[in-house]
């Protein structure tokens, strides 16, 4: 273990000593919230728990305690749309009263004739009730540990402890309550279900209570099962009894008709029955194991540690909330984030639906917005941290609602707005994917839809190998995509002839007191990611030039985001904003976040716009709106600020007892938000590059982070920072792309072996190097670098990667082993489309130019006219770095192919004869074949495995001693072969034509 990574390991032991030595309640569970109260009738006092189907909410209580439920597809309503028929016959006029700068007219159309009857909601399920006859309860304690998901109640009644443990198993699709005591047949209690809704009957198959219910078009049923340790159990009258027992375990779960959006001819008593048979005959601790071994794979991926706790982190956890901002706990900080991931591991799982305005919690008939999900800002915070926080596991039920939502998207395309070809959703949507306008004029805003794709993108990003899911999503995107190139008009206000949207709103803000508009930033924002994201998966899959042609020239035509008079990013196309307006949504700042548009170093004019736009909006704001501000603020590089977000977000008024966040009322989107903020704060990786700790508040000097991802397939295995400053960071490869990793004004570029792990020191000096180098004489492939600045690889003509867009002043370097000094001559494969000569020096790792090629455009007249270009360098012996440096005079300078160094007449080389390392060369094979001649020392014995371009395992050969080694029947493409003898592994990149 190298110094710095055991720096890194001491750091993590130190934080835990502390956290033993100061707070002793804490130092067992430090990811706990707990209580020494039951909720009473609080819902925001109760504690969650979830398995992506069914949600349930305890409140603890001794006599009666209840657990809240709800199935993710217990909505109101049925299938169906909420289509204005008739709405795109007037949009003619709405289009002319907005150009002609009528805006009332415009809003009294949009009003009258385009808008449709509001979505369905998220119903509860209703209750399970267990009742005891204990009065006098002591010791109480009721507590939620995130690290099993496991809820407890616990408390003493005449000299005997009582525990009931609460949990949601994805696996077994259930919930489980287990009532045990520590004194042999003390469990005794009654249990049942209520529902709010008029249609119920209960009955009962020997120990299991159903129960059948109906709300509208969903029909649900729950079956609860009883098992019990000893004493008495009856089921009758719609009550389960257990009496004298040693310990008791409540199984139950709920099923409805729901299939699909347009159909609702499930069977809930066949599936309901159908769960519970295969959980039959497990023991609880059985269950237990079951759902442990589910949950903790994800969850443990992600390690916090912020500094040392404060010692008030033993408090109550309410407590703790009313006093954070007195206290700084950071290790509530960490709380919060880890509370955010265990939530939607709990509401948000494939099969299930998304986590909705309130996740999978809610107790009403008639929730507050419907308890249903909001596209122009909150369904898309929700998933936020789904790809950062490693929870990739609870992305499904966004992207398989997103494609699902195609069929009503384009109905709605075609009645709202006269597209024939796209999908379309408004402001809203709901379990039947209700696409149309609803509300007033402020709800006609077109770009849900496309907002919502740009998470298929996103997922794309984080997986960027993976070409089959891209295939999947790709129709649905392009449909995105395509209802804007179809529905975009030219705007005749700025004399750009700009395409934009009209009508629009700017999410919920007013210009004057009217809504509607055409063009807002935020529309332009989105649509410009949007067609740019469905042009490059469209280059990826090699499909849909014609259409690729369409969203290249739309894009080209859309307004561009730009300030206004007092510097602020405008929110409209027109210079509108009030200097005073306090809107919560800030949607002109899309661009900032999500989004990469404007960054400190693409855009430095727009950063300052966006500091404009973020100080006149104000600091205060509802709890998502403060969480979208933390990203903000990480996105600006100020980490103070940002911290100063998440300060206003955890008081009472924002951060409810069961720290759920407070619009207020609840709603989970200000959760999810933030654990996003606290990643942005710690790590970015847009643009290409990964950006270590861009906004560290001064507040967290010392701490540490394990586990979050990053965009182009990368996994922070373990970060350390100390006295404000990156110390150790270790990063693992997932795929295998290029490495670009910055941090202040340190940066690194590598390309990397998939499943490799990069050390780098808090210089970002790598430490540990993974790197073969190439045996001179041999052939070098330009995008085989160890390290680089500037270069780009993009596809060539089969797809495969390639070294090109190179500028002036880049560079990449190679490692080399050169067996004796001496002469070597150099021959590039280069080509270039500039009109002027570049230059390739090659120098050594000190920087000393050995030689230079030129890149002579009488020789090449375009990028793919390749020709070799060749000059001669002295190089010492041994293993060295050698730098090529390019210049020239145009921004795209040359392409570069591969290069080989050859010995001349002048240098003798000696051949090496017998092996005394493990050593892997290519052996040139006819069609459909790699072969690799593996020498390894003596006569021991190796494996050889093949991966293909996307790190999947094609073939694994063993063999012994010296000889070559054959992968047949392959298909053309990249192929990285990877040898282990011993302790030694040897990998090369292979490429079959
Ligand atoms: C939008 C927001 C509200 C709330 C609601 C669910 O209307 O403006 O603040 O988040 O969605």
């Amino acid at each position: 273990m190298g110094f710095v990574k055991r720096f890194a390991a001491e750091f993590f032991c130190l934080s835990s000593f502390v956290l033993g030595t100061v707070v002793p309640v804490q130092a067992e569970n430090p990811l706990t919230l707990w209580y020494n109260t039951d909720a009473g009738s609080e819902f925001t006092n109760a504690l969650p728990i979830g398995n992506g189907y069914m949600g349930g909410l305890i409140y603890g209580g001794v006599t009666k305690d209840y657990i809240g439920l709800n199935e993710s597809t217990v909505w109101s309503g049925g299938p169906g749309d909420n289509n204005k028929q008739g709405a795109a016959n007037y949009l003619k006029d709405a289009r002319d009263a907005l150009f002609r700068g009528d805006y009332r007219t415009a809003e009294s159309i949009v009003n009258d004739r385009m808008i449709g009857p509001g979505p369905a909601s998220f119903q509860p399920v209703g209750d399970l009730v267990i009742t005891t006859s204990h009065t006098g309860a002591g010791d109480y304690r009721r507590e939620l540990d995130l690290r099993t998901a496991i809820a407890k109640t616990t408390y003493s009644v005449g000299g005997v402890k009582h525990t009931r443990e609460y949990f949601a198993s994805y696996p077994d699709h259930v919930i489980v309550v287990h009532l045990s005591a520590d004194k042999d047949g003390s469990v005794s209690f009654g249990a049942t279900m209520t529902t709010p809704h008029r249609s119920n009957s209960m009955s009962s198959e020997g120990n299991t209570l159903i129960y059948d219910v109906t709300v509208n078009s969903i029909k649900f049923q729950n079956r609860l099962n009883v098992f019990a340790d000893g004493g008495k159990v009856t089921v009758s009258g719609g009550n389960i009894s257990v009496e004298g027992a040693n310990s008791a375990t409540l199984v139950l779960t709920t099923a409805t008709n729901f299939k699909a959006f347009n159909d609702v001819s499930g069977n809930p008593g066949t599936i309901a029955a159908d769960i519970m048979s295969k959980v039959k005959g497990k023991s609880y601790d059985e269950l237990k194991a079951t759902h442990l071994a589910d949950y903790q794979a994800i969850f443990n991926r992600v390690k916090l540690e912020l500094g040392e706790p404060d010692k008030s982190a033993g408090d109550i956890t309410s407590t703790r909330v009313k006093n954070f901002n007195s206290t700084n706990d950071p290790s509530l900080v960490e709380l919060h984030y880890q509370y955010g991931r265990y939530l939607l591991i709990a509401s948000s799982r494939k099969g299930g639906q998304p986590a909705n305005l309130q996740g999978i919690w809610n107790k009403d008939t008639n929730p507050i917005w419907g308890s249903k999900y909001t596209t122009n800002i909150n369904l898309e915070m929700n998933y936020w941290p789904v790809e950062t926080a490693n929870l990739g596991e609870c992305v499904w039920p966004l992207i398989d609602k997103i494609k699902s939502m195609v069929p009503q998207g384009e109905k709605t395309a075609k009645v709202h707005w006269g597209v024939d070809e796209g999908w379309v959703e408004h402001h809203n949507t709901d379990l039947w994917n209700r696409t149309a306008p609803i509300d007033g004029a402020w709800g006609l805003w077109p770009s849900g839809a496309g907002w919502l794709s740009t998470h298929l993108w996103e997922h794309f990003l984080f997986n960027p190998t993976d070409k089959a899911y891209l295939q999947d999503v790709y129709s649905t995107m392009k449909g995105a995509a395509l209802f804007f190139v179809n529905s975009l008009v030219e705007e005749p206000e700025t004399g750009n002839k700009y395409l934009v949207t009209a009508p629009s709103d700017s999410p919920e803000n007013d210009h004057g007191g009217y809504n509607v508009c055409f063009g807002p930033t935020m529309d332009n924002q989105i649509i410009r990611d949007v067609l740019n994201y469905t042009i490059e998966a469209s280059k990826i899959l090699g499909v849909d030039e014609e259409v690729r042609a369409k969203m290249e020239a739309t894009v080209k035509r859309l307004p561009p985001t730009k300030t206004g008079k007092y510097g602020q990013i405008t929110e409209w196309l027109q210079d509108w904003d009030d200097p005073n307006n306090k809107n919560r949504h800030i949607s002109h700042l899309y661009g900032l976040f999500p989004s990469a548009q404007i960054t400190p170093e693409e855009t430095p004019d727009l950063i300052k716009g966006a500091a404009v736009t973020l100080e006149q909006r104000g600091d205060d704001a509802t709890g998502w709106s403060l969480a979208w501000k933390i990203n903000f603020w990480a996105r600006m590089h100020d980490g103070d600020h940002a911290y100063k977000m998440i300060r206003m977000l955890l008081t009472p008024s924002k951060t409810y007892n069961n720290l759920f966040d407070a619009h207020p009322p609840f709603q989970i989107d200000g959760n999810f938000g933030a654990v996003s903020g606290v990643n942005e704060m710690l790590m970015q990786s847009h643009n290409n590059r990964i950006n270590l700790l861009p906004a560290l508040p001064s507040q967290w000097k010392d701490g540490s982070v394990k586990g979050i991802r990053a965009r182009g397939g990368f996994e922070i295995d373990s970060m350390a920072w100390k006295g404000g400053k990156l110390a150790y960071i270790s990063i693992k490869s997932l795929v295998g792309q290029t490495l670009n990793v910055v941090n202040g004004s340190n940066k690194f570029s590598t390309s990397t072996v998939p499943g490799a792990v990069y050390e780098f020191d808090g210089n970002l000096k790598l430490t540990n190097q993974p790197y073969e180098p190439v045996k001179i004489p041999g052939k070098i492939q330009a995008e085989s670098y160890i390290a680089m600045d500037g270069v780009q690889i993009e596809p060539d003509e089969e797809g495969e990667p390639n070294l090109g867009w190179i500028n002036d002043g880049d560079w990449s370097s190679y490692l080399v082993n050169v067996p004796s000094a001496g002469t070597y001559k150099v021959r590039a494969r280069v080509a270039s489309g500039a009109e002027e000569k570049s230059t390739v020096v090659i120098a050594d790792s000190a920087g000393k130019a050995l030689g230079s090629l030129t890149v002579d455009p009488a020789k090449t007249t375009g990028w793919n006219d390749w020709y070799e270009s060749e000059t001669e360098i002295d190089l010492p012996a041994g293993e060295q770095k050698l730098v090529l440096q390019y210049s020239g005079g145009e921004s795209y300078l040359l392409n570069i192919d591969w290069f080989e160094l050859e010995a001349t007449s002048s240098t003798t080389v000696i051949q090496e004869r017998v092996p005394t390392t493990l050593s892997v060369h290519e052996v040139k094979m006819s069609r459909a074949t790699l072969a690799l001649m593996v020498n390894v020392p003596g006569n021991k014995a190796y494996t050889a495995m093949l991966y293909d371009a996307n790190g999947h395992l094609v073939s694994r050969k063993a063999g012994s001693g010296t000889g070559a080694v054959q992968f047949t029947s392959l298909k053309s493409g990249v192929y990285v072969a990877v040898v282990r003898c011993g302790s030694a592994t040897k990998t090369l990149k292979m490429k079959l034509l």
